[in-house]
């Protein structure tokens, strides 16, 4: 369930004028109603059902939690995987369970949902993701609730539990019991302001929202122009639209780990509370929000979001001696706004900053944490390995497998208005072959307009490259269209 956006149109006109003007409020559902799915927009004020379409193409909705909840509690009353765990002479009530994704590769349209279910053993640790119990493939149909697949292949050792808690209580020195803390604090308060869902820092305001599958959503963020004595548009909306994470196993109980993280667990579900001191300074503010269950029921996620300012290196300095008998002495601290959540999929953790900066920048960062994900080998030593791993041994009877995580950004500028463009810049070698110079050769640009979507298709990294939105009605003051760098990290 979500907030079916009004257009930009209206949306703009509204911010212009929201005494006069009449948003529509309609909210979008995606429901499963006899093993069909439906999406149907609802208008709040009209209380009434305004469009719903039966969705026919590939792909499901989103997991609840719910049917995740069901659907990993499956194995521990199935008699096969019973015995399977008898057999390995592990305890029933030492396993955790939990449900995998199993991806699309080609087939007919299946009108069952499915996931694998997964089980670890928590026994003497908290870190149960590296202690898989590999060798068997369980796949539960979640419409059924019920285990439909069922393989055991092979009994694999169980890596061990030794030295994986990653509790701060169980670490030794260094790194715990007790670590020195650190205060801080803001004598004079923030420097910004929230006003309901907007925030208004330094030269910028923006606009905080929130959805299940995209979890923070960053809009209408505009910085404020001194010399033009006016706010200037942006961005309009700005999002993690998805996350991909393909393992490259392709061994049975591996192939199918090509996860969305947005599409199929959702972001905005995914979403923990912030854990204060901890996750955002101890003068940090927090924002609340709501996630629903799976009949619609709204729970508080509380301090879902925290918004700081952040202290820390040097924006700018000069020691200034030449003058006679004067000595000058600048530095400005850098100060950022940052905008956090954290979204916790599974074994991992991640930390989604947008940082908005006076200069003008805003840099979306993600930091990457919590527990890899485990493969189990009889093999103790690189040493024994015969064959490829599809990873690194990381630890006895320990594989992390070789994936990559991939966020996919939304990111719809409106720089200085709604008609921009995009342009990418390459270096192209000129050849000087009249003698015109001593160099032979040289450097210069040479710039594209995407004309299409498919034309801003570009792969980073290979080739130098200046990708720019720009505006190209507006221009500076020396005739150069205003834009925005994007600088991939
Ligand atoms: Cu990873």
């Amino acid at each position: 369930m979500g907030l079916d956006d009004p257009n930009k149109d209206s949306i703009l006109k509204y911010e212009k004028k929201p005494t006069l003007v009449t948003i529509p409020r309609k909210s979008f559902v995606i429901a499963i109603i006899n093993g069909q799915s439906h999406e149907i927009v609802f208008d709040i004020r009209l209380k009434s059902i305004v469009s719903d379409n039966v969705h026919k193409g590939y792909g499901f909705p989103i997991l609840t939690v719910e049917e995740q909840i069901l659907a990993t509690q499956l194995p521990l009353k199935y008699p096969p995987f019973i015995a399977s765990v008898h057999k390995r002479g592990l305890n029933l009530s030492e396993l955790v369970c939990a449900g995998f994704t199993m991806g699309w590769f080609g087939e007919e349209k299946s009108s069952s949902r499915i996931l694998t279910v997964d089980c670890f053993l928590k026994e003497s640790t908290a870190n149960f993701f590296v202690r898989p119990i590999s060798g068997i493939t369980m796949v539960a149909d979640i419409d059924l609730m019920k285990i439909v697949e069922y393989h055991d292949r092979e009994v694999e050792v169980v890596p061990t539990a030794e030295n994986t808690d990653y509790r701060v209580s169980k670490q030794s020195p260094p790194f715990g019991p007790k670590q020195h803390s650190l205060a801080s604090h803001q004598p004079q308060g923030p420097g910004f302001q929230i006003n309901g869902h907007s925030v208004s820092w330094a030269n910028w305001k923006f606009h905080i929202g929130f959805d299940v599958r995209a979890g923070i959503i960053i809009s209408l963020a505009s910085i404020y122009d001194l010399e033009k004595k006016k706010s200037r548009r942006v961005l309009y909306k700005g999002y993690i639209s998805e996350l991909y994470v393909p393992y490259q196993d392709p061994t049975e109980e591996f192939y199918f780990k090509t996860f969305f993280d947005a599409g199929e667990y959702g972001f905005g579900r995914s979403t923990v509370s912030l854990i204060p001191h901890h996750d955002c300074p101890p003068y940090a503010q927090f924002i609340d929000t709501y996630i629903h269950s799976s009949d619609g029921t709204p729970s508080l996620l509380k301090n879902a979001i925290c918004v700081f300012e952040q202290y820390g290196n040097i924006m700018w300095r000069h020691t200034e001696a030449i003058i006679p008998n004067e000595l000058i002495e600048e530095s400005r601290t850098e100060v950022n706004l940052i905008v956090r959540t954290v979204v916790t999929v599974g074994n991992y953790d991640n930390v989604v900053d947008w940082e908005f900066k006076t200069s003008g920048s805003i840099k979306p960062a993600i930091a990457l944490s919590g527990i890899l994900e485990i493969k189990a080998t009889h093999i103790k030593h690189k040493d024994e390995i015969k064959e490829d791993l599809h990873g690194k041994l990381v630890s006895e009877n320990s594989i992390g497998i070789y994936h990559d995580h991939f966020y996919m950004y939304y990111l719809d500028f409106d720089i200085d208005g709604v008609h921009n463009s995009f342009e990418k810049t390459s270096l192209k070698t000129a050849r000087i072959s009249d003698g015109s110079s001593k160099r032979k050769s040289y450097w210069t640009t040479e710039t594209q307009t995407a004309k299409t979507e498919s034309d801003a298709k570009i792969t980073i990294g290979y080739a130098p490259a200046e990708l720019v939105v720009v505006n190209p009605n507006k221009k500076t003051a020396v005739g150069n269209e205003v834009g925005y760098r994007l600088i991939p990290a």
